[in-house]
């Protein structure tokens, strides 16, 4: 690629059937570079590879390390209005030190301490909570305060108000993920403080929202309900629900039945109660369950995904990567990079004593534009 203030070195053409350099051809690129113009056969290459080639790196990020900083942020950093939220991001090392997980893709570690409040605000930007240890936050969706548990997924579409609160007298923290990264780079973000404060009614730590009431019941859907606006409005996915829909399936694959991924790999994504479709307009999220001794088959997806561990221990391949993944660890798989899991829990490191892991991706925005595909290699393990 050539830069407003390198010179024009034309040896650099590397497209086949180039004429000699000449003064006259010299000249020629000069005007490009003058005028701002790049001609097509020195860029093509780049700008169309014979298959993706992630900007993003496979990356992990260690959650007893994590949750070490965010609790020191959590003793330093007061959380008010300006900064909104004790949120600390993932930066994918090869996206320029930008908060950036991937180029879609916003994950970060949100910490609370004891009685605090993140204040209310909302934004164009599609987000969602998943909570792998602790208890007693509630956020306050549209007034609606949601509780959240370990094991709990909560959908946050775009332009809702919200707010969380820590009941307890303990820190707590948890994942948010977002399509920032995609919103930023597509200049489509609007955003708006809310009230300073919740309204006491909003207090109140219930075991289930309003939305809950509504929308958690399996197969089922209010009459009264005809649109339900972008994103789920379910606004909260029980771990309890989750864990034994995985259970469920890995006890048909125990007899003989079909229902899982493969044997040993039982998955469920998260569902638009109204649709059928995914949570969010441009986030899928699922949770995956291995069981001890499997080994996955490698696959490539185009999209990139965000992974946390929930619970178990294994090792994870990303490309040339290959780790040894424990309760919390995060860790990035970018477009069309193969991807397997080996499981290597024991019954002493998981409650279902399995690797369980949560997953997010940009897959729907994929579908919409019909630029989704997969492969999934060597199906002999
Ligand atoms: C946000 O509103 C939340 O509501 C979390 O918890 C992370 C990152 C950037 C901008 C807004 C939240 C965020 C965020």
């Amino acid at each position: 690629m050539t830069s407003a203030n390198t010179p024009v070195r034309l040896q650099a053409v590397a497209a086949p059937d180039q004429p000699e350099v000449t003064p006259a051809l010299e000249s020629l690129y000069e005007g490009f570079k003058e005028e701002l113009l790049v001609p097509l056969w020195t860029e093509i290459g780049d700008l169309m590879p014979p298959y993706p080639r992630s900007r993003a790196v496979a990356h992990l990020w260690r959650w007893d390390r994590l949750r070490q900083l965010a609790a020191q942020a959590g003793e330093l950093v007061p959380v008010g209005r300006g900064g909104e939220r004790r949120a600390i991001a993932l930066a994918n090392p090869s996206l320029g030190g930008r908060p950036f997980a991937t180029p879609t893709l916003w994950a970060a570690i949100q910490y609370l301490m004891p009685g605090e409040d993140a204040p209310e605000h909302r934004h164009t930007q599609h987000a969602f909570r998943f909570v792998v240890e602790g208890e007693g936050v509630w956020t306050v969706v549209n007034g609606d305060p949601v509780p959240m548990n370990r094991g709990d997924f909560l959908p946050q579409a775009g332009w809702n108000w919200h707010a969380h609160h820590n009941a307890t007298r303990e820190p707590m923290a948890w994942i948010d993920g977002l399509d920032i990264p995609f919103q930023y780079n597509n200049e489509s973000q609007f955003f708006e403080f809310g009230r300073d404060q919740i309204g006491e009614a909003e207090r109140i730590t219930p075991e289930r929202s309003r939305s809950e009431q509504l929308w958690a019941h399996p197969g089922l859907r209010p009459v009264s309900v005809t649109d339900a606006g972008a994103g789920s409005p379910l606004l909260a996915y029980k771990w309890e629900h989750t864990d034994r829909a995985l259970a469920d399936q890995l006890d048909l694959d125990h007899q003989g039945f079909p229902g899982v991924v493969e044997p040993g790999h039982a998955a469920v994504r998260y569902a638009d109660p109204m649709t059928g479709g995914d949570v969010l307009p441009t986030i899928r999220a699922e949770m995956h369950r291995v069981t001890t001794g499997t080994q996955t088959a490698p696959v490539r997806e185009t999209g990139s995904s965000v992974y946390q561990v929930f619970d178990g221990s294994g090792s994870v391949t990303v490309g040339e990567h290959t780790w040894s993944v424990v309760r919390g660890d995060l860790f990035v798989v970018p477009s069309w990079q193969p991807f397997s899991v080996r499981s290597e829990s024991g019954a002493t490191d998981s409650d279902s004593g399995a690797l369980d892991l949560f997953r997010f991706s940009d897959a729907p925005m994929f579908e919409a534009l019909r630029l989704n595909r997969v492969i999934t290699e060597g199906l002999d393990r």
